[in-house]
């Protein structure tokens, strides 16, 4: 009869995933309690053929509460993530909020599932998981089963986001735009203060005084924490591109042993959760349409990193689809582990 599940945020992008995970994965929870804020309250809803009311959340929306998916945002995380640990439940988290504190784990279940195996359901301990950052889980599924074979010193990313990371609104933004463009309109600049179709900019996030924005060292340090390794040297450059869900990563490894990409490519066809398409007859990798509403992260362009010698570079191209292997499939995922 499964676990008793909330969903924290269900009106967002995220929120509205969750649920076409847990249906498509059959995941058998016993009940299902969607909440959100006070404004979207009362709203109807129907999943697998039962209607359901939005609640509104509240510090007492997690009595018998055993999982709770939480995408509502940092601040509600950090004010409600608590509180339903305290209850019982177990949190796992899609939001920055509790990533980097010691206590939490920060889980790609096809990564490093060790990290939350102390946390049981059956125990009715709470406790809080966090969902990594999109751009982190796409570039780990790719980089990891190589770090796993060849032990990466250093790891050169650079990002095309999608829409999709800045929510719904911002998807909604790209569409509007998109056509005020074509129709020769002045765009309408709301979540970004850029113009946003037909165009690319640095990522929205806060740029600190060393000059890297706050989603670059996401992936520095979320990359430390979850391969368990401080010494891994990460950098990144971060880029909002016009794409609707799926984000891309150009990305750089340099190995402590040596990989040949013929190696590496056998080595991802076979990692769990990872495609490879990388046709060069074709000039035909991975493109974020052709990964948008799949599960699997897809990696092309394998190639030895010429400027480096002997077989200790290599360079791949990586897509993944933002909203579910970024963001609610994960989540789910994790939730499946503790079942
Ligand atoms: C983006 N990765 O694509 C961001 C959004 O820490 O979960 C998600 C922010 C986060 O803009």
């Amino acid at each position: 009869d499964g676990p008793s599940v909330a969903v924290v945020g269900i009106t967002g992008a995220v929120g509205q995933e969750f649920l076409s995970v847990l249906s498509d994965r059959d995941f058998p929870y016993r009940s299902l309690t969607l909440l959100a804020s006070k404004r979207s309250a009362g709203k109807q809803m129907t999943f697998e053929g039962r209607d359901y009311v939005v609640e509104e959340l509240t510090e007492d929306s997690f009595h018998g509460i055993d999982i709770a998916l939480f995408s509502a945002g940092g601040s509600i995380s950090k004010k409600f993530g608590p509180i339903a640990a305290q209850q019982g439940t177990v949190v796992v988290d899609n939001s920055s909020a509790f990533r980097m504190d010691d206590g939490v784990p920060l889980v790609i279940p096809e990564v490093n599932p060790e990290a939350m195996s102390h946390i049981k359901l059956s125990s009715k301990k709470g406790a809080i998981i966090a969902n990594p950052n999109c751009s982190t889980i796409i570039c780990l599924m790719a980089a990891t089963p190589l770090h796993r074979h060849a032990k990466v010193k250093r790891m050169v990313v650079s990002t095309y986001q999608a829409a999709s990371g800045a929510g719904a609104a911002a998807m909604a933004e790209l569409e509007q735009q998109t056509r005020e463009v074509l129709e020769g309109k002045e765009p309408t600049c709301k979540i970004f203060s850029q113009q946003y179709a037909f165009n690319l900019f640095s990522h929205n996030s806060q740029v600190f005084p060393n000059g890297y924005n706050e989603e670059e060292l996401k992936l520095v340090k979320e990359t430390r924490k979850i391969w368990n390794d401080q010494d891994v040297r990460v950098t990144a450059t971060c880029i909002r591109v016009p794409v609707m869900r799926a984000h891309a990563e150009s990305i750089n490894l340099e190995f402590e042993k040596s990989l040949n990409e013929d190696t590496a490519r056998e080595i991802l066809k076979k990692a769990d959760g990872v495609i490879v398409i990388d046709d060069r007859a074709a000039n035909n990798f991975p493109t974020p349409l052709e990964v948008s509403n799949k599960d699997d992260v897809a990696v092309g362009r394998i190639r030895q990193d010429a400027s480096q010698n002997g077989d200790y570079g290599l360079d791949i191209f990586v897509c993944g689809d933002q909203i579910r292997k970024g963001a609610a499939l994960n989540a789910v995922q994790i939730a499946e582990r503790l079942l």
